[in-house]
């Protein structure tokens, strides 16, 4: 039997990159993280949290991808991913996923680059179904979940009945009975759940063959230490957003999962003291969808304009995204969290055709100054936003690709997102593309 080395498990190994949305999501992650694998020798790209609720968009090879479970990493040849014990999994997803995506056995040759955590909890068709009668059951106050079951799964991971990928690849037989509990369990509550297990489970079981036939499943907190001490550069994929961060988000509008830096060391099992670079991926302006506070949101021209000309449409349900102004009260407090070593800041091509470009730089509730967002739902209802208002470049910055050569009122744009947070923008993103960007 192989025998760990004295001293393994204290070896400090390469460090980390955590990137992480720094909004309610859909900041463009997709593309930066593409970006960094293609130009920073990414060897492992891992997921910590959320599950196929996330919708991250990739232009590569001519084609586009959207990736909701898998690790965008997946798509280059050279990037091992890992899905990590925080990421709630639903296998169905998984593999349709990378048939949806084109990415076949003999193509890439995908099975012998990716490891699903063994810890990982598997979302089963109840939780999703109880997403949609929890979501019902709430009637005008909707968190306007993408009712994948996310939701449900953690809830079973933290009432302690939830099934683990380990579990599955266990004594079928126990799993079964388990699996037959939680759905029991479920059918208490909504007595319209409308499951048939037999079925299900006869998946699960095909599943379980095929992940075992592939050696797709791992302890991968172990394969990381290992990647990390062979001096492999693991970049760490997060999902959402912080501002739908179970803690700091705007509870109870968020989804159920820590998307700030904790998740990526929780979800994954890496310490803190591995994580070097946490980069924040902060769009121009900022959108949301589903239901929830968003304070500089616009009811106007200007909202539409954005989503319009920010094709703003939720990747994963096709929801038309809510749009409004940047808000530098919310880029701060999640600063603060996730210890932003660097931003990448991207569709700043959308206000090309803005005349006047207004930044969220203040609240006040009942009339007080607040210099962070509230923890009480209600106090969301009763921000008044104060805005800087910038005049606009009025000019075309989707072929610039140097810095220097961005108009000035551009330059200034950044600038005060920059002083402002204490953050330097590395990137800056002026289309879909991979090859739109600027790395100052
Ligand atoms: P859930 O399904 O329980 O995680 O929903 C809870 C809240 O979290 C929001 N959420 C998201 N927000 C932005 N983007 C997400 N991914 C998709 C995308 C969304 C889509 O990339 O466009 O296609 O609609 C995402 N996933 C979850 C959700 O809207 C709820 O507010
Ligand atoms: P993610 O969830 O953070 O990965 O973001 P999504 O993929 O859900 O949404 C971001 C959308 O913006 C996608 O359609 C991207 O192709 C697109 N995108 C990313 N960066 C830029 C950019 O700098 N300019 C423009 N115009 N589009 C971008
Ligand atoms: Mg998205």
């Amino acid at each position: 039997m192989a025998k760990i080395p004295s001293g393994w498990a204290g070896k400090q190994g390469a460090p980390v990159t955590v990137l992480l949305g720094a909004q309610w999501g859909d900041e463009g992650k997709g593309k930066i993280i593409d970006f960094l694998i293609q130009h920073q020798q990414v060897d492992v790209t891992a997921r910590c949290q959320g599950g196929n609720n996330a919708g991250h968009t990739v232009f590569a090879n001519g084609k586009k991808y959207d990736f909701h479970i898998l690790p965008s990493g997946i798509i280059s040849e050279k990037c091992h991913n890992v899905i990590g014990n925080g990421v709630v999994v639903n296998l169905d997803a998984f593999f349709s996923e990378l048939e949806h995506n084109g990415i076949t056995r003999d193509q890439v040759g995908w099975e012998k680059r990716i490891l699903i955590s063994d810890r990982a909890h598997i979302v089963l068709r109840v939780h999703a179904q109880v997403d949609g009668h929890a979501e019902s059951a709430l009637n005008a106050k909707k968190i306007g979940t993408t009712n994948r079951g996310i939701g449900p799964t953690y809830s079973s991971k933290a009432f302690r009945n939830g099934l683990r990928v380990a579990d599955l690849l266990g004594d079928f037989s126990e799993f079964t009975a388990r699996y037959k509990a939680i759905v029991a369990y479920y059918r208490t509550q909504f007595p319209s759940v409308d499951i048939n297990e037999e079925e299900e489970l006869a998946v699960l079981a095909g599943h379980a063959k095929t992940l075992r036939e592939l050696g797709l499943v791992a302890d991968t907190s172990v394969f990381l230490h290992q990647a990390r001490i062979d001096g492999k550069k693991v970049l760490v994929e997060g999902a959402n957003g912080a501002l739908l961060d179970i803690d700091f988000g705007t509870y109870p509008f968020v989804t159920s999962s820590n998307a700030t830096v904790g998740g990526a060391c929780t979800g994954l099992g890496i310490p803190p003291t591995a994580v070097k670079e946490v980069i924040g991926v902060v769009k121009a302006y900022q959108t949301r969808v589903g239901s929830g506070p968003f304070p500089t949101e616009q009811f106007n021209q200007d909202g539409e304009r954005l989503q319009q000309i920010g094709c703003e449409v939720g990747v994963t349900t096709g929801r038309k995204r809510r749009c409004g102004w940047l808000d530098l009260v919310l880029l701060r407090a999640a600063t603060v969290i996730n210890g932003f070593t660097g931003f990448a800041l991207t569709k700043l091509d959308i206000l090309d055709s803005f005349g006047e470009i207004k930044i969220g730089v203040g609240y006040k509730i009942d009339g007080e100054v607040r210099e962070f967002p509230p923890a009480k739902a209600s106090d969301w209802d009763k921000i008044e936003v104060e805005y800087k208002v910038l005049p606009g470049w009025k000019s075309v910055t989707s072929e610039i690709r140097n810095y220097d050569e961005l108009p000035e009122l551009c330059k200034e744009f950044i600038a005060f997102i920059e002083d402002f947070v204490g953050v330097p923008i590395k990137y800056i993103g002026v289309g879909a593309s991979r090859e739109a960007l600027i790395v100052r």
